[in-house]
């Protein structure tokens, strides 16, 4: 039983290595960006609360954020283990990880930490636009989500690194290459 995160700015391959490494480990994926998404094709509430800040490039707020998580959490198949995606991206939501697993007396075993330069970063992203549609693959709003992510994210692979869970990944390279690198890095530190 595996449970993890990804953490890594936008565009550093989250998404797509996330559910690679999830069909390898056999662990239920979790995309709090999907989720979002989600809802705010199916015009929810929570979808209508978070267009707003997601077509902006802002953060949804923490308290609507872990509300959604702390929900997904506790369905019956993440028993076996996770992948988190995108969450945690706060101090407080790193809080919020840490208070709801203690609850059921466990903890995190590894985050993973992708690393990739901006300027590939918004190269990829501009390039994903053409086909996505998302509303926040524009390149103001891209590197506004590249400030948040260093003013606001960082913080939380700091913390992750205090706790010596964190594996580092560098993510330039091709698709297989860099899940290759995840998973011996997954490896080193949980053996
Ligand atoms: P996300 O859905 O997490 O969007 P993202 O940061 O852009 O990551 P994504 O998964 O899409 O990109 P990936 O790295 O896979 O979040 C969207 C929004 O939701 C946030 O801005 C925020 O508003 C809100 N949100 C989500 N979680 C939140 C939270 N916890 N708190 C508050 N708000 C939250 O990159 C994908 C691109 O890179 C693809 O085009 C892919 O083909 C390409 N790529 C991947 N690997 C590559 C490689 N090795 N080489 C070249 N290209 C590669």
């Amino acid at each position: 039983m595996t449970r993890m995160l990804i953490v890594g700015p936008p565009g550093s391959g989250k998404g797509t290595q996330a559910e690679r490494i999830s069909d390898r480990l056999g662990i239920v994926a979790i995309s709090t960006g999907d989720i979002f998404r989600a809802n705010v094709k199916g015009e929810t509430a929570l979808g209508l609360e978070a267009k707003k800040y997601m077509d902006a490039g802002d953060y949804v707020p923490d308290s609507v954020t872990n509300k959604m998580v702390r929900d997904r959490l506790s369905h019956e198949d993440v028993r076996d283990g996770f992948l988190l995606d995108g969450y945690p991206r706060t101090s407080a939501q790193v809080d919020e990880l840490a208070d709801i697993l203690a609850a059921e007396g466990k903890q995190l075993d590894v985050v993973l930490q992708l690393t990739v330069e901006d300027e590939e970063l918004v190269t990829r992203l501009l390039g994903r636009a053409k086909e996505s549609g998302r509303s926040d693959d524009d390149e103001n709003v891209i590197r506004h989500r590249l400030d948040l992510y260093h003013t606001q994210t960082e913080i939380v692979v700091t913390r992750y690194a205090e706790q010596g869970i964190l594996a580092k990944v560098d993510g330039l390279g091709a698709i297989n290459e860099v899940t290759d690198r995840i998973m011996a890095a997954i490896d080193g530190v949980i053996g």
